[in-house]
């Protein structure tokens, strides 16, 4: 039973059918590569959705989890920890924040975050209870609980799944007439949003949304939160997404490569003003803030700096970006590739009913390249920021070879 067909059967026979994997079975990582059972390498162009950014098995990471795991993994909130301090002066240092608030998932981060923008709507601004709205934008993604699914317009994310979150409500992105159309109302706490929609298949917003976004919040006292779970940690060129503008979030989310993909752990960051408003058992978790996620964050967030991976993202983002239009000018099959860093996609010349991304993605696999489609006919393409021009360059030969070779139609 360690072969990638019965493999496959298996998680088909005794696992949810929540997902629709490619049809490859991976057992190693190392940095860009990943092997399958049979022991074939590809160079991982997911990442895991951004998780994986310092590269899979990153030692420094990896050992900062065996050292700590040695010592002591979780003590839960009822008692202090020797681990968790430290860390939480490292990221609020790094990030610039008062304080942190550390749970486990991106999703986690989210509701944190909208609990806080709550807390804060009645106790700061005055907003009469239980009429808190928070704003969100067409195309969001944050997770998978009732409350995210509330604030989707994705039906594969909230059908059959009602009754939903009161006090949500949606604009489009990228839209700030739109924005400032809703700020105007009172009961407003906070305007929820990712600098870049990954799910939504890598959309970027005109430069300046997000100045607008702040000056918009600043001008009617509205919290503005950004979801960098994905485009956070050097992904899309900048340490966070929000740092290519004057555009400093009041809460920040964290998730994903915050471990190096080693570890769930999240963690939502705001100054004192806001981070407050939350007293003793008003909110938490059993694993938030263990000492394992500390170790393991600490080490992911150094290895980020230290290796300069935000900046490699830049540069490496703009080469691929490049290389890639050199193609898509005389292709038929692609329309176009946007992005910013390393997290970037290519729209497919179909439909979004169409197969035609999800056979390019099994063609790209046959050849040696992982990576898989969102939203029907785009394809994102978001590689370890560890990856090297010459690893790139093969990359973009496997990319371009195969979309020269497949037949539209
Ligand atoms: C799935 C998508 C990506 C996220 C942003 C919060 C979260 C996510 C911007 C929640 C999570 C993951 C979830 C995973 C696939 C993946 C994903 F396709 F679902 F939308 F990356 F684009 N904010 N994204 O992207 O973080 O609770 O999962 O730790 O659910 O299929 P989480």
């Amino acid at each position: 039973m360690t072969d990638s067909t019965s493999l496959m059967q298996l998680e088909n026979d005794f696992g949810a059918h929540n997902y629709h994997p490619l049809p490859v079975v991976l057992e190693r990582g190392e940095g860009v590569f990943v092997w399958d059972c049979e022991g074939k390498k590809y160079f991982d162009f997911l990442s895991a959705y951004s998780a994986v950014n310092q590269g899979h098995c990153h030692p420094k990471i990896i050992n900062a989890l065996i050292n700590q795991s040695k010592k002591l993994t979780l003590t839960s909130r009822a008692f202090y920890n020797s681990a968790l301090g430290p860390y939480e002066k490292f990221i609020c240092d790094l990030f610039d924040y008062d304080k942190v608030l550390p749970m486990n998932t991106g999703v986690e981060g989210g509701e944190t975050a909208n609990k806080l923008a709550r807390k804060w709507g009645y106790l700061k601004k005055g907003i009469p209870e239980n009429k808190a709205r928070i704003i969100f934008a067409k195309g969001n993604f944050w997770g998978r609980t009732l409350a995210a699914i509330s604030s989707s317009d994705d039906p594969l994310s909230f059908k059959d799944f009602g009754p939903y979150m009161p006090g949500y409500d949606l604009i489009p992105y990228n839209d700030l007439e739109a924005l400032e159309t809703e700020l105007k109302d009172f009961n407003v706490a906070a305007f929820m949003v990712e600098p870049i929609q990954g799910e939504a298949g890598v959309v970027v917003p005109d430069d300046g949304y997000l100045e607008g976004v702040r000056r918009l919040c600043d001008k009617y006292n509205v919290l503005f939160i950004a979801d960098e779970v994905q485009t956070g940690i050097g992904r899309t060129g900048k340490l966070l997404a929000s740092d290519y503008e004057n555009a400093k979030p009041d809460i920040l989310i964290l998730g994903k490569a915050l471990s190096g993909g080693v570890f769930p752990v999240s963690a939502v960051l705001a100054n004192n003003e806001v981070m407050m408003c939350i007293k003793a058992g008003e909110h938490g978790s059993t694993f938030g803030g263990n000492p394992l996620a500390c170790a393991v964050a600490k080490a992911a967030l150094e290895v980020i700096i230290e290796e300069d991976l935000a900046e490699n993202a830049y540069n490496l983002g703009e080469y691929f970006r490049a290389e890639l239009n050199k193609f898509i000018k005389d292709s038929p099959i692609v329309k176009l590739v946007r992005g910013k860093g390393l997290l970037n996609a290519i729209v497919i010349n179909d439909t979004e009913e169409s197969k035609t991304a999800w056979n390019i993605c099994l063609e790209m696999k046959n050849n040696g390249l992982l990576a898989k489609p969102t939203h029907g006919n785009i394809i994102r393409f978001a590689p370890p920021l560890t990856i090297t021009r010459n690893q790139l360059d093969d990359c973009i030969k496997i990319i371009i070879d195969t979309l020269k070779g497949y037949k539209l139609g």
